[in-house]
């Protein structure tokens, strides 16, 4: 049943360039919107940029740019490597883009008017390249408790979101909504979190500029979290609640990475609740990335650069390896060897030999000519169940966002097919007229449980998906209704498939 399907990403902060990390909860989220988009649903899929705060004011400084020259300049760069990446957004929003201020001091007023945000004084201790307050108490010998750097002391006259307030209706929510927060042990976190006491939240700054200013008090800058956050609205057209809001709030999935799950586990829900509106139906934080064992960072560096990894190896296989080699909410490691080793193993032998080797048989037997599917045999009806109940599996996977285990269960069909090949042995029944209807329904089996591979793997690796498919004679994309046995009509004209993934020689460096 077609139905409307919202999912987002962070918008990423402007003082960066992509990598790998930024790559991988976007292509996640591609995945996903590609294939809600196979199944049916009208999907917004909304990613974009965070250009306000101290954080890219500093940075804008020290490269000699206004910050919205900086974040024009950077902004594009993201938008780039999604395009190179295959990313089909919906929407992309800017933080300085007028319907998105409109919208965020439009809530900031709301709250202030029902005097969830007044005005207060602050003094403790803030981490600017975390943009995040800590108490005394919470510092770890003195420095920032999640990043360890120093933090500074500010005292200022500050506008505070009364988040205290909402502590227990938070609590009560993510009770009853055992969804709300995944993956569980994250949950857990999250619910140790709260249960400590939720303060009350700063929500300004005076120390800067860069920002969206508070309604009616212009010195005040309003907090970088409380604007990001609001994207995922206004995004939508809020505070007009009719339209695109209407259709997709709540959202279905916010896709995130661990490091800023308290911002939408904790922050988001509690102002979306004093603004009287739903909270989102789930927020996902997958896991971190390391790069050959260390932690990413420019002062390593050790940053993984996506375009390059796209050059050197394909954009499929870069999407295929993100997905595939780590659970979807576990931290992961990366290395070129292990990417090679996807690419030499999964990909070349397993997908692209399968493809190859039926369709030079289709060729070679049949002059490229699909032949009819005759009566099954049980090693048959074994290998097209385990086809069909793939695509059951994969729906409930994706469903759970295990893309990982979906690419494994598409994988098992693929390892089916190359010994479906060895135990039906083609090469024997082709040297035996009598058993040429035989050889035929083999055949069929072959190409019709790679259509139904090639098509799931639309979401994975579209490029690849169409080519595999191609080579089965099918020209459309994929939709709900091709997934179902039997649909490949005999006479098809079947090509003998290029190696879809060359083996790579080099020794990975
Ligand atoms: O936090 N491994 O933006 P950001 C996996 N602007 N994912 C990683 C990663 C890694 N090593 N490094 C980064 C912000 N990410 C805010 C968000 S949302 C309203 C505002 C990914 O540019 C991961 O998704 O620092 C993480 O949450 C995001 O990049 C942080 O991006």
């Amino acid at each position: 049943m077609s139905r409307n399907f919202y999912l987002t990403t962070p918008i990423y902060y402007v003082n960066d360039v992509p990598h790998i990390g930024h790559a991988y909860t976007t292509l996640a989220a591609d995945v996903l919107a590609r294939y809600r988009r196979i199944m049916g649903d009208r999907v917004f899929f909304l990613t974009g940029t965070d250009e306000h705060g101290q954080k890219v004011e500093k940075a804008a400084n020290a490269a000699g740019e206004t910050p919205l020259e900086l974040a024009d300049r950077v902004m594009k760069r993201f938008q780039l490597l999604w395009s190179k990446l295959g990313i089909e957004y919906t929407d992309f929003i800017r933080t300085t883009q007028e319907r998105h201020k409109v919208g965020v001091s439009h809530i900031f007023s709301q709250l202030m008017a029902q005097g969830d945000i007044y005005l207060g004084e602050y003094e403790d201790w803030y981490c600017t390249p975390c943009e995040t307050f800590w108490t005394e108490t919470q510092l770890i010998d003195g420095k920032c408790p999640d990043c360890n750097r120093p933090v500074d002391k500010l005292k200022e006259e500050s506008y505070f979101f009364r988040m205290s307030a909402f502590q227990q209706r938070l609590l009560d929510h993510i009770d009853a909504n055992p969804d709300f927060i995944q993956p569980r042990s994250k949950r857990n976190e999250i619910v140790a979190f709260v249960k400590e006491g939720l303060r009350d939240l700063s929500v300004s700054r005076t120390t800067f500029n860069w920002g969206i200013p508070v309604p009616d008090n212009e010195k005040h800058i309003i907090y970088v979290w409380f604007d990001a956050l609001s994207n995922y609205i206004t995004a939508l057209g809020y505070p007009d609640k009719e339209g695109n809001f209407k259709d997709f709030w709540p959202v279905d999935v916010h896709l995130i990475g661990k490091d800023i799950l308290r911002f939408h586990a904790v922050y988001w829900p509690t102002f979306l609740m004093a603004a009287g509106l739903p909270l989102p139906k789930k927020v996902f934080a997958h896991g971190w990335w390391t790069v050959e064992g260390q932690k990413m960072s420019k002062s390593l560096q050790n940053v993984v650069e996506p375009n390059m990894l796209i050059d050197r190896y394909g954009v499929d296989a870069v999407r295929y390896f993100l997905l595939r080699e780590v659970p979807f909410g576990l931290d992961g490691d990366f290395s070129h060897s292990a990417l090679v080793n996807r690419i030499n193993s999964d990909l070349a032998n397993d997908l692209g030999n399968l493809l190859s080797r039926s369709t030079a048989m289709i060729n070679k037997y049949f002059g490229g000519t699909l032949p009819n599917c005759g009566e099954l045999t049980p090693l048959d009806g074994a290998y097209r169940d385990k086809s069909v109940e793939m695509l059951k599996s994969v729906d409930t996977l994706m469903s759970e966002l295990a893309f990982s285990k979906a690419l494994q269960s598409i994988w098992e069909v693929i390892s089916a097919g190359n010994k479906y090949i060895d135990e039906t042995a083609p090469w024997t029944l082709a040297k035996d007229p009598a058993q040429a209807e035989r050889l035929g329904t083999v055949m069929y089996c072959l190409a019709e449980s790679q259509r139904l591979v090639y098509s799931v793997l639309a979401a994975f690796m579209p490029a690849t998906s169409a080519k595999g498919l191609g080579y089965l004679g099918i020209a459309t994309a994929p939709d709900e209704a091709a997934l179902v046995w039997g649909r490949l009509a005999a006479g098809t004209t079947i090509i003998k498939a290029e190696a879809l993934f060359p083996r790579i020689e080099e020794k990975a460096d």
